[in-house]
């Protein structure tokens, strides 16, 4: 056996961790997508990492956050098979050893997962240690014939093309949610959405348009790979402290009375002047109905819905019991079946609660109980209630801007979710707090956009706002962060005038 050159061995090293990945991949596109090793392994990184360092992350990538997390592995796992093929130049075993024991790393990861799935990253193992152990052999011959040269470059060729259709395959399998969200689309109740009014947005002084587009609807969750459900398989239990369980399926849902609520759904993790905040119309059977059929027992204080990812959030009993709260376990969003990123085939959201106490997407199960069980954010420190604080950003001019002197419009928006907006202020470099003008009222669960015009002199300008309630209670001056309930403080831009 000869020394294998530097390139060869790091190319080994990288094919070998490129199969293994690829195959782990593949079967588990034929079970259950989040059980491949690579989503298996960032999912236990994501569940296992200090809150603080996920707060960091979507400050940092906003909702890129899970592009950066798989971009950081890709790094880190390139980097490992390298040094595996680079320590292997002369003996197979020291870099047999690192992807075996990197294999294990994946197992672990996938048994830690609710889904507990192991075949995909045993398949991983022994394709990675396999292919590693086979190219090594057929590269490192001594004085190898010119037929042992090219055996061993059209192998590792084959192996290079069989990863990549493994890979592809496994992404491609489909799991049928499309052709359920088709049938949900065809079956969904004609049911009107409330009306927007006219005026409800300043869209030509930089507002964001009233109703946000799904597309553009912001996306927070846990979910590296989104779970891909079927309507036609869905059924929620409700259980715990009730009189009677319920267990439904997507078509009971259906049959139930319904409700139609523009709601405004807000993120903890906003900080201030942040964009974690969006609009839509969603339609859904009310929470309140299905707790009172199955009957509340005394002592209850929370409800903890579950995820098919085994995510869950607690929210207080009392707040779901509220006949006019709204809250709903929605299946439609601005009149299509829930996207799969926000939870196909049903997700629950709460007029007035923050996302992580009340949203919870791709809903499976519902467990009455009491204050003492912790939900997935209340494990991490977060705080039990989770009520919306009252907000207001400023969206024009933005941050820099260099804008004519003279007249300027400043325009945002204002929230204070379940109580309503019903004044907004705007101070101009520390001077008097001075009226907005509000756009047209829509509710009190949504946001209230607002606009001021003002007339500048040239030089730099700093403006903030200050939002009110309609208990006349103004916005937390105090900067606080997002952690445990939520950011206050007043949103503040700096531009120039000239
Ligand atoms: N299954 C699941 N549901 C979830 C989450 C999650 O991580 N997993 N995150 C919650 C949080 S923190 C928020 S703010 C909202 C965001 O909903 P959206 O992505 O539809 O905007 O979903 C909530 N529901
Ligand atoms: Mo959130």
């Amino acid at each position: 056996m000869t020394s294998l050159s530097r390139g060869r061995a790091a190319a080994i090293g990288l094919i070998a961790a490129g199969s293994a990945l690829a195959a782990g991949h593949l079967v588990a596109g034929f079970g259950d997508p989040r059980t491949s090793p690579p989503v298996a392994v960032g999912g236990a990184f994501i569940d296992l990492v200090p809150p603080g360092v996920k707060e960091f992350a979507v400050a940092l990538f906003g909702t890129a956050d899970k592009i950066a997390l798989l971009t950081g592995m890709a790094v880190v796992i390139a980097a490992l098979a390298v040094a595996a093929g680079l320590l292997s130049r002369n003996r197979v075993l020291p870099g047999a050893l690192i992807i075996g024991a990197f294999g294990l790393v994946g197992l672990a990861a996938a048994l830690s997962r609710p889904e507990g799935a192991a075949l995909p990253a045993v398949v991983s193992l022994i394709v990675g240690v396999g292919v590693f152990a086979g190219l090594h052999r057929l590269g490192s011959r001594p004085e190898p014939t010119e037929f042992e040269r090219r055996r061993f470059l059209a192998t590792s060729g084959l192996v290079v093309v069989g990863a990549g259709l493994a890979g592809v395959a496994g992404t491609t399998k489909q799991s049928g949610t499309a052709t359920s969200q088709q049938q949900v689309a065809a079956r969904l109740p004609k049911l009107p959405a409330p009306a927007i009014p006219a005026g409800a947005d300043f869209v030509a002084d930089g507002t964001p348009p009233f109703l946000t587009p799904t597309r553009d609807f912001y996306r927070i969750d846990t979910a590296l790979v989104v779970p891909r459900l079927r309507a036609e398989d869905w059924r929620l239990r409700l259980h715990g402290m009730v009189e009677r369980e319920l267990d439904l399926s997507f078509t009971d849902l259906l049959n139930r009375r319904l409700e139609s609520r523009t709601i405004t759904l807000a993120c903890v993790s906003n900080e201030v002047g942040g964009n974690l905040i969006s609009t839509a119309h969603f339609v859904g059977v009310p929470v309140c109905d299905l707790l009172l059929e199955a009957g509340v027992r005394p002592g209850a204080q929370q409800l903890i819905t579950t995820s098919s990812d085994g995510y869950s959030a607690g929210t207080p009993v009392d707040v779901l019991l509220e006949a006019d709260r709204g809250a709903l376990l929605a299946f439609e969003m601005n009149g299509e079946p829930l996207a799969t990123r926000h939870g196909f085939p049903v997700r629950m959201v709460v007029p007035g609660l923050y996302g992580y106490v009340s949203a919870t997407k791709w809903l499976v199960d519902a467990e009455v109980t009491t204050f003492d069980r912790q939900a997935y954010w209340q494990q991490r420190g977060w705080s039990q209630l989770g009520p919306i604080k009252t907000q207001s950003r400023i969206d024009r001019p933005q941050r820099g801007a260099q804008v004519p002197a003279g007249p300027v419009t400043v325009a945002g928006i204002a929230w204070a979710q379940h109580t309503g907006i019903d004044a907004v202020q705007i101070r101009v470099d520390g001077g008097p707090w001075q009226p907005a003008e509000l756009a047209t009222d829509v509710g009190r669960d949504t946001w209230r956009m607002w606009r001021a015009r003002l007339d500048l002199a040239p030089g730099e300008h700093v403006v903030q706002c200050r939002a009110t309630d309609r208990t006349g209670t103004p916005q937390t001056e105090a900067r606080q962060g997002v952690i445990p309930d939520g950011a206050t403080g007043l949103h503040e831009i700096t531009f120039r005038c000239g």
